[in-house]
């Protein structure tokens, strides 16, 4: 992809216009306070503002230990202190206010004054124009954190970003670190822009090449470091739980081996030695063939606290992955359940992990399915460190050429209630403030670890995300990691305010509203055409790309829908299924349990039932299949001629409508196979003919 002209996402100089035309003040040292001053240089260049102290300032970014503010600014700290005292915003929080025709950002450290100039950015004019009180900004979690499953070499199966649908690794080129650090610098700077603080460059599934991430190419990791810290990004490594036979030659990797702990401690000093900012370990631990401490006969608590230990003494944590569970199971025996693994892994577990360890876990029971419940283990564990984890990379919603804005589930999913009242929260739990603690609210700092977790989808692509609508998913991962209360749909006009610059128009609301049109409701869009009622999978075995309804039926990978003439769904109830059900608290355990609360869009995730069962809709399952999926390829088909409206009016650039063209064609075809192929195959399995007498066969 190199030699192609990079997109700017949503960080075009025209964003800066609001900023960049202004005179700036800043009054901060340090490495953040420098790329405040360069992003501001930057802007003020381009847009013709200032950046100095000549006694006259619009925008004032200051620390709060700053003596001698201008007076403005004073004003503005004197109210921040008589509400809650300077060294209240954290590390990462900020204070802003516009009064007497200045805007003032404060933060008591440099990195809230980055995310300061950023929010300041976000709201353009808006924030020069009328007074604005006080108002402070906290991240309502920690740790805002991105997994690449990036592989430095290309796997002959997954290809070098494994799930990856937007080109190559942006970190790793020709079998090491790539040249490219400016693609690197400005990748850090959309992140920092969005809030996100933590990254790990190597796959989850560490192979022989990545392993050696944490040894002998550790230079990379700190080059890589090196480029990330001006953004107040933090690496951390995937590594592999074999590493100590791996890589130190040791004859074994038994946690509890007392030269397997020196191993890991020495290793980790090492690694400190070179990033002393360094963030931690992610693992994959006996889960898809990698190595774990079952292996030793060793519990996952075991063999995380070994981990942590060796992190412990540096700060660092180690990000556990929750995802376990054994893919070659038997698919004759309904005892099994691949929903119910991570629950019965690790519920056992809680109280047994280190401060340091943060369970990962993903935010459904199985596999990021475009419809899952929220998974049980997020209750189960009030006395362990969690991180909900996301994929922002489209696996399973599309792969990048559909379009598939993510923002409304995860909302969804961090405002769920895992208890049933309502708070806390899935947000709160995964902020740490949630257990015990009655005053836990979006807004208030983090007390503890825990955080969200995404897959990234970004690549070397020239869009950056291979569909250049797919950014909107790492911007708004973003900005619901910082804060989950935020509307997805408000986001969208963010992303879209900050990215598009559309042309004179007589119509200037049309980009804004085609976009709104072609993606605030695209999740359920994909979802009405692809797998139906939350039985997930249904797609091609390997790729997971397109319909494939039987593909995993008959294997051990576990993920069934045990469709037969009579009826569909898994039934995973206590009463008569494999008792999942029984793995959340009440209510829900209630909620699921029963075929007359359970909701329709779950309804198959929990319930085997006749194809003549009539949902809450007034529907038959049947009916339902057929209706959306004819809908779905519908709405996709408005979706393209909407966009079209878009293209035709010149509202974007060229190469931008072009990639997107192609890809809702691509679209459009998928959504169409998709649809004629799961309503052939019910209407075969059930012989029951579509009430609206649509052709189905
Ligand atoms: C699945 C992917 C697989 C990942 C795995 C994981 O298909 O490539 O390795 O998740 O999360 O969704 O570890």
């Amino acid at each position: 992809m190199t030699g192609d002209a990079i997109h700017p996402a949503w960080l075009p100089d025209e964003a800066w216009q609001a900023v960049g035309s202004r005179r700036v003040l800043v009054r901060a040292d340090g490495p953040l306070a420098r790329t405040v001053m360069q992003e501001a240089t930057r802007a003020t260049d381009h847009h013709g503002g200032s950046v100095g102290d000549d006694g006259r300032f619009d925008l004032v970014l200051a620390l709060t230990d700053t003596v001698g503010l201008p007076d403005t600014a004073a004003s503005v700290l004197a109210e921040l202190d008589y509400r809650s005292g300077r060294g209240t915003l954290g590390t990462e929080g900020f204070a802003l206010a516009r009064r007497g025709g200045v805007t003032v950002v404060l933060a008591d450290g440099t990195a809230g004054l980055l995310y300061g100039l950023f929010h300041v950015v976000r709201l353009g004019e808006a924030a020069f124009g009328a007074a604005l009180p006080l108002d402070v900004h906290h991240p309502v979690t920690a740790r805002r954190m991105l997994n690449h499953w990036d592989n430095i070499d290309t796997h002959p199966v997954m290809g070098q970003v494994e799930r990856g649908y937007s080109g190559g690794s942006i970190f790793w080129r020709d079998g090491g670190l790539t040249p490219d650090l400016d693609r690197i610098r400005a990748y850090a700077r959309l992140l920092a822009s969005v809030g996100v603080n933590a990254i790990t460059v190597n796959n989850v599934n560490v192979h022989a090449t990545e392993a050696h991430l944490l040894t002998d190419r550790l230079g990379d990791v700190a080059a890589l470091a090196d480029v990330l810290r001006p953004y107040h990004v933090r690496v951390h490594l995937s590594v592999g739980f074999n590493s100590p036979t791996a890589l130190g030659g040791l004859p074994t990797a038994d946690p509890l081996d007392p030269d397997v702990r020196a191993w890991w401690a020495e290793t980790t000093r090492q690694v400190y030695a070179a990033i002393p900012d360094f963030g931690g370990y992610v693992v994959k631990a006996d889960s898809e063939g990698q190595p774990g401490p079952f292996g030793y006969g060793r519990t996952h608590a075991e063999g995380a606290n070994t981990l942590a230990a060796a992190l412990e003494p540096f700060g660092g944590v180690v990000h556990w992955r929750a995802f376990v569970y054994d893919h070659r199971q038997d698919w004759r025996d309904r005892s099994t359940d691949r929903a119910r693994a991570a629950h019965d892994h690790f519920a056992a577990l809680d109280g047994h992990f280190a401060g340091n360890v943060i369970l990962q876990v993903k935010h459904g029971p199985i596999d990021f399915q475009t419809r899952e419940p929220v998974s049980p283990v997020i209750a189960a564990m009030p006395s362990t460190h969690l991180a909900v984890e996301l994929q922002v990379t489209q696996e399973y919603t599309g792969q990048q050429r559909h379009v598939c804005y993510l923002g409304p589930m995860w909302s969804e999913v961090l405002a769920f209630t895992p208890w049933g009242a309502t708070r806390p929260t899935v947000a709160e739990v995964a902020s740490g403030v949630a257990h015990g603690d009655e005053r836990a609210a979006p807004g208030r700092r983090p007390s503890g670890q825990g955080g969200l977790v995404a897959v990234s989808n970004v690549g070397d692509d020239p869009f950056w995300t291979g569909h250049p609508l797919a950014q909107a998913n790492l911007y708004a991962f973003g900005r619901l990691a910082w804060n989950p209360l935020l509307d997805p749909a408000t986001l969208l006009d963010e992303w879209i305010d900050l990215t598009f610059t559309p042309a004179a128009t007589a119509d200037p609301g049309l980009l804004r509203r085609t976009l709104h049109e072609v993606m605030d409701g695209s999740w359920q869009v994909y979802e009405s055409y692809t797998a139906p009622l939350g039985v997930g999978f249904m797609v091609r075995p390997g790729s997971h790309y397109g319909p494939d309804v039987d593909g995993y039926e008959y294997t051990p990978w576990g993920t069934y829908h045990f469709a037969d003439r009579d009826g569909i769904g898994v039934d995973r109830t206590r009463a008569t299924g494999t008792g999942y059900t029984g793995q959340y608290p009440k209510p829900w355990s209630d909620v699921y349990e029963s075929l007359a609360s359970c909701p329709d869009e779950l309804l198959l995730f929990f319930h085997h039932v006749p194809y003549t069962h009539v949902l809450h809709s007034g529907k038959t399952v049947v009916q339902h299949i057929y209706d959306t999926h004819f809908a779905g390829a519908e709405r996709v088909a408005l979706m393209r001629s909407n966009w079209a409206r878009l293209g035709d009016a010149g509202l974007v650039a060229p190469d931008v409508d072009a990639r997107v063209r192609e890809r809702l064609d691509e679209q459009m075809r998928c959504a169409q196979e998709w649809r004629d192929q799961i309503n052939t195959y019910f209407y075969r399995k059930s012989g029951i003919l579509d009430a609206h007498g649509r052709r189905i066969h």
